[in-house]
C-alpha cells in the first residue's frame, strides 16, 4: 500500500516537474518583454560607419531597425539562456543545500528517515530541469532555423528584389532628375512617413534593413522597395536636398536636350512641339501638369506665343531653366524635361557646366536650320530674299553644333549607342514658301540632306547613335504646320522610351519609317 502511494507520488512529482519546466521556460522568455538590450539603429549606424565611405554629399548609412535575424535574435537567445540558468539555479538551490550540502539538518536524516521527500523533490526538479532545457533547445533550433533562412532564402529574395528594382530602373528610365540643381540620381532620398521624424533614407532598397518593409529609427514602417515607396514617401534630391515630385525614382523620367546652332530654331521648336503634345493630350483626355512654377510660367508664355504666331525671342546666354511636365496621373505618370540653351553656349567653354544636361539626356533633338546649308541658301538668295530674311538664318556651318555636342558626350564617357537622336530640319514652312520641295519621311529627308552636301553629318549620326530619325518641322501652331507637325520628333523620342504618347501613331510611324 505504502509503496503504491509512494510510486504514485513519484509519478505525480515527475508530471508536475515536467509541467513546471515548461512554465519555467515560458517565464524565462518573459525577459524579452522587459529591459533586454536592443540592437538599435544607432548601434547599426556606428558599426556600419567604420566601413562606410562618406561621400562629398555627407551621406552616411541609414538609421533603421535591422532585420530581427541579423543580431537581435542572437541577443534575445543569450538573454533567455541566462535567465533560464538563473531560474534553474534558484529552483535547485534549496534541494542542493538540503540534500547534498546538509545546510538544513543532517543529510542522513533526509536520505534515510525522510527518503520520499528528497526523492520526490529531486524527481520534480529533475523533470523541470529536463523540460525547461529541452524547451530552450527547441527555441534555440527555431531561432537558428530563422537565422539560417534569413542568410539563405531571404537573402536571395533580397538580391532578387534588388535586381528587379534595378532592371525596372534601367528599362523604364526611372533615374530621377532634380529640377532645382539638374542632378540626376538613380535613387533619390526617401523621407520617413512620420512628419515629425522626416528622416531621409538614402539607400532605400530591400536589404538587411528590411526585405519588404523598413522600420525607421522612429519606428514608423514603410515599403522597402523604391517602386512602391516613391508613391507614398516624400523624395528629395541627394545633392541639393530639394523636394522631387511624387513618384520620382519610380516613374519614367525622360530628359530631352534640344541643341543646335544659334538661331537654328531650337526655342521655337521646343514650344511648338510642346504645344502639339499638349493639344494631342487634351484630345486624348490625358492630363498634363507642369512640375514647378518656372516650367509652368515659361510654358504658358511660350505656348501663347506659338498659338498667336508671334516670333520667339533669342535665348539669353545665361541659359534658361528646363521645362518639366508630367503626362498622366497616378502610378502611370511620366516625367518629361525639355532643355534649351542659347546656340552660343555650345561653342564656348565658359558654359561647359551649364550644359551638363546634355550628358544626362537620353533623347536628343538636333535642330538644323536648312537655310544655314550653303546649297539651300544659294537656291533661295536670288529668287526669294524675303524668305531668307524671315528665316533669321543660323550663323555657323550646320555641322558645327552637332560635332561639339557629340565630342562633349564622348568626352564624358557617354555611349552614344545608348541614345536616340531626332534630327529636326526646322523652318519647313519657309522652305515651302521658297518653293523648295520638302520631304516628310525620315529616309527621304536624309537623302535630301546628303544631296545638299551634309553627307558627313547624316552618315556620322546614323553610325554614332542607337537610333536616328530625320524630321522636317514647321514650328508653328498645329493647325498651320502644313503636315510638318513639330510634335512628331518629341512624340517619336518619347514613344521610343516607352512613354504612351497621345495621338498621332499613324503619322508617327509614317514619319519615322526608313
Ligand atoms: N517660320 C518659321 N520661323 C522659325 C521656325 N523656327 C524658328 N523660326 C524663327 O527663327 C528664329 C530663331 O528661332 P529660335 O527658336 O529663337 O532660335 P534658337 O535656336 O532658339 O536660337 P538661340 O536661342 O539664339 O540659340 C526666330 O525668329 C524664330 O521665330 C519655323 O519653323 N518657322
Ligand atoms: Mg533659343
Ligand atoms: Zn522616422
Ligand atoms: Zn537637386
Amino acid at each position: 500500500m505504502i509503496s503504491y502511494i509512494l510510486s504514485n507520488g513519484y509519478i505525480i512529482a515527475i508530471q508536475l516537474g515536467l509541467v513546471f519546466g515548461l512554465i519555467h521556460f515560458a517565464w524565462s522568455l518573459n525577459v524579452l518583454r522587459t529591459g533586454i538590450p536592443l540592437y538599435t539603429p544607432q548601434d547599426y549606424y556606428q558599426e556600419r560607419l567604420k566601413s562606410y565611405r562618406i561621400g562629398p554629399d555627407n551621406i552616411g548609412p541609414d538609421r533603421v531597425w535591422p532585420a530581427y535575424a541579423i543580431r537581435q535574435a542572437a541577443m534575445d537567445r543569450a538573454e533567455v539562456k541566462g535567465n533560464l540558468k538563473r531560474l534553474v539555479a534558484k529552483l535547485w538551490k534549496w534541494p542542493a543545500d538540503t540534500f547534498f550540502k546538509g545546510r538544513h539538518g543532517p543529510r542522513w536524516a533526509w536520505w534515510i528517515l525522510l527518503f520520499p521527500v528528497p526523492a520526490s523533490v529531486l524527481l520534480f526538479t529533475g523533470a523541470a530541469f529536463l523540460t525547461s532545457w529541452f524547451s530552450y533547445w527547441v527555441y534555440w533550433a527555431v531561432i537558428f532555423a530563422f537565422q539560417f533562412t534569413d542568410k539563405t532564402v531571404i537573402a536571395s529574395v533580397r538580391v532578387h528584389l534588388r535586381g528587379r528594382e534595378e532592371k525596372r530602373r534601367v528599362s523604364m528610365y526611372t533615374d530621377a532628375a532634380c529640377m532645382n540643381c539638374l542632378h540626376v540620381t538613380p535613387w533619390p532620398a526617401y523621407h520617413c512617413l512620420n512628419p515629425n521624424c522626416d528622416l531621409p533614407h538614402h539607400q532605400l532598397q530591400p536589404s538587411i534593413l528590411g526585405t519588404f518593409t523598413r522600420h525607421c529609427e522612429c519606428g514608423t514602417a514603410f515599403p522597402a522597395l523604391p517602386s512602391r515607396a516613391a508613391f507614398q514617401l516624400k523624395a528629395t534630391c541627394r545633392r541639393c536636398k530639394g523636394v522631387l515630385p511624387q513618384g520620382a525614382g519610380a516613374v519614367r523620367d525622360i530628359r530631352v536636350p534640344v541643341f543646335g546652332d544659334t538661331s537654328a530654331g531650337k526655342t521655337r521648336f521646343l514650344y511648338a512641339s510642346l504645344n502639339s503634345l499638349v493639344a494631342e493630350a487634351e484630345r486624348a483626355s490625358i492630363p498634363v501638369a507642369f512640375l514647378d512654377d518656372s516650367s509652368r510660367n515659361a510654358a504658358e508664355l511660350g505656348l501663347k506665343l506659338i498659338r498667336a504666331g508671334h516670333d520667339t525671342s533669342k535665348t539669353p546666354e545665361s541659359g534658361c531653366p528646363p521645362i518639366s511636365l508630367q503626362l498622366r496621373k497616378g502610378h502611370d505618370r511620366d516625367f518629361i524635361h525639355l532643355f534649351d540653351a542659347a546656340g552660343e553656349q555650345y561653342s564656348n567653354a565658359r558654359y561647359f557646366d551649364d550644359l551638363r544636361f546634355l550628358e544626362d539626356g537620353q533623347a536628343l533633338v538636333y535642330v538644323l536650320d536648312p537655310f544655314s546649308i550653303d546649297a539651300v541658301r544659294d537656291q533661295v538668295t536670288g529668287s526669294n530674299p524675303a524668305v531668307l530674311a524671315a528665316a533669321h538664318v543660323a550663323e555657323h556651318n550646320a555641322e558645327i553644333a552637332y560635332g561639339e555636342v557629340v565630342n562633349r558626350l564622348r568626352g564624358a564617357g557617354i555611349s552614344l549607342h545608348s541614345q536616340r537622336l531626332a534630327v529636326v530640319v526646322s523652318k519647313a514652312d519657309l522652305l515651302h514658301a521658297a518653293g523648295i520641295g520638302v520631304a516628310t519621311r525620315s529616309d527621304a529627308i536624309a537623302k535630301w540632306l546628303i544631296e545638299m552636301g551634309l553627307y558627313n553629318l547624316v552618315t556620322a549620326a546614323g553610325r554614332e547613335f542607337r537610333d536616328v530619325t530625320f524630321f522636317t518641322v514647321a514650328s508653328l501652331d498645329t493647325a498651320t504646320s502644313q503636315g510638318h507637325d513639330p510634335g512628331l520628333p518629341l512624340r517619336w523620342l518619347l514613344a521610343a522610351h516607352g512613354v504612351k504618347v497621345p495621338g498621332g501613331a499613324a503619322a508617327l510611324s509614317a514619319a519615322s519609317s526608313k
